[in-house]
């Protein structure tokens, strides 16, 4: 069940000025791996436009997708798979246990928590904390891990709830969250609801600019309703009494910011920097926009003709990382069984599915140790570093990666 927002009604200020700058036709739900015995009924498919909102600057999706469709319970994605996002993870939480003096009395809370790849780092502190996941396989091996997870959506009457518990928090972290979530503003107001009145609210997510600017239209897929600015995200929080105070540019997941908010307005110099970067780059103007499309197209059509002229070489290609930008990529370019022969992937539990769309089936990473294809399209191509350090026998033996954004290119 699909739920379209009205034709004209921003996510954040419900303004009727929104501008489509993008469309990438009906999509498969990116996270939505098959077994192979689903194969035989319909897959389905819902239409994937972004737009841009003149009023508060908000980048978005027109279609919302019933979130538990999105985030079922066999939702596949698992963060501590990724030793670069648990190394991320811990900095951020030392960090913050620093500069806040937390301790054992104080609490923590992270809102989509998954596999409590980061709450493990307060768990480890002594630190008091709780995660909230509606994921139910996330959230039982986080619980497994030690850390105390209710599998559930964050909404503003559950902070309510949590608030009446006696639980309001010193930190309230949320990654790769808020862009997710269909109830926007209701997202804020829980956090307004539940930060207690020193407390700070750490958020982060992927920056729209990085999108924008590296071409990475592969981000674009249904979980991923708002695609933030800090001039958007700033509008968005200051509506709900909210101020962002500091934030951090991050490289992880191709480019992402990370946003201090409290109660009380004390703009830093690194807020004030960026917001003044952007309205000179004009990142809160629909120009800004206007040539993405375009640009989405070249890259199109750059990576179909460097995949095709290898296959018709007689060379092999295979992909690596069944992620959830994977699986925009491969569909909207086109990437089928005719040039990609399978995908692996280091999440255990993707292993024996199939690519949504496409259908291209998943293995273990040592395939590529066992098959030896020439070369390896990097569909997770925001840890590449780690990725190909990780692959150094593949390649010392001349394997080949293609990294596909901003422009495809192989190392
Ligand atoms: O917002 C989201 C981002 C943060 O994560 C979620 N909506 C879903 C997910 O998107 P994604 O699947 O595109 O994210 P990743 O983390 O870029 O996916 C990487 C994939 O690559 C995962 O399936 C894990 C895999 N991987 C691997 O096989 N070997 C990752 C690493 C680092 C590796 O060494």
């Amino acid at each position: 069940m699909t739920t379209r927002v009205t034709p004209h009604s921003c996510r954040s200020c419900g303004s009727p000025s929104l501008e489509p700058f993008l469309d990438l036709g009906t999509t498969p739900l990116a996270d939505r791996l098959l077994k192979t015995e689903q194969l035989a009924s319909p897959e389905p498919r819902y239409p994937l436009q972004v737009a841009f909102c003149r009023n508060c600057a908000l980048a978005q999706i027109l279609e919302t997708v019933d979130p538990s469709i999105l985030f079922c319970e066999d939702y596949p994605y698992y963060s501590s798979f990724s030793p670069a996002l648990l190394s991320h993870s811990r900095q951020n939480v030392e960090d913050l246990i620093r500069r806040r003096s937390l301790d054992s009395n104080c609490f923590a809370l992270e809102l989509a928590s998954n596999d409590g790849y980061l709450l493990r780092y307060y768990v480890e502190a002594g630190v008091p904390c709780l995660g909230i996941d509606p994921a139910e396989g996330p959230a039982q091996a986080a619980r497994n891990n030690g850390v105390p997870t209710l599998c559930t959506f964050f909404t503003e009457t559950l902070a309510r709830e949590l608030r009446d518990q006696g639980k309001a928090a010193d930190v309230i972290h949320a990654n790769n969250v808020l862009a997710h979530v269909a109830d926007t503003n209701g997202f804020v107001k829980g956090i307004k609801v539940l930060l207690k009145e020193s407390g700070v609210a750490v958020l982060e997510f992927p920056y729209v600019k990085d999108l924008i600017d590296h071409v990475e239209f592969d981000t674009i897929y249904h979980e991923h309703l708002c695609y933030f600015s800090v001039t958007s995200v700033d509008r968005l929080f200051r509506r709900h009494g909210l101020y962002i105070n500091d934030v951090t540019r991050l490289p992880i997941h191709g480019g992402s910011l990370r946003i201090y908010a409290e109660h009380h307005e004390n703009p830093g110099p690194s807020v004030k920097h960026l917001l003044e970067q952007e309205r000179q780059d004009r990142v809160d103007q629909l120009s800004y926009f206007s040539d993405f499309a375009e640009r989405v197209e070249s890259l199109k059509a750059s990576l179909l003709q460097l995949l095709h002229d290898i296959r018709v070489q007689g060379k092999r290609i295979a992909a690596y990382g069944a992620a959830a930008k994977g699986s925009t990529l491969i569909n909207y370019v086109g990437i089928g069984k005719e040039l990609i022969d399978f995908v692996v992937d280091r999440n255990t539990h993707k292993h024996g599915l199939l690519m949504p769309g496409q259908h291209l089936p998943i293995f273990p990473t040592e395939k590529l140790g066992d098959e030896r294809p020439d070369y390896v399209l990097l569909l997770a191509w925001n840890f590449a570093e780690e990725i190909m350090q990780q692959q150094t026998p593949y390649r010392e033996l001349g394997g080949r990666f293609i990294i596909p954004v901003p422009s495809p290119v192989i190392v």
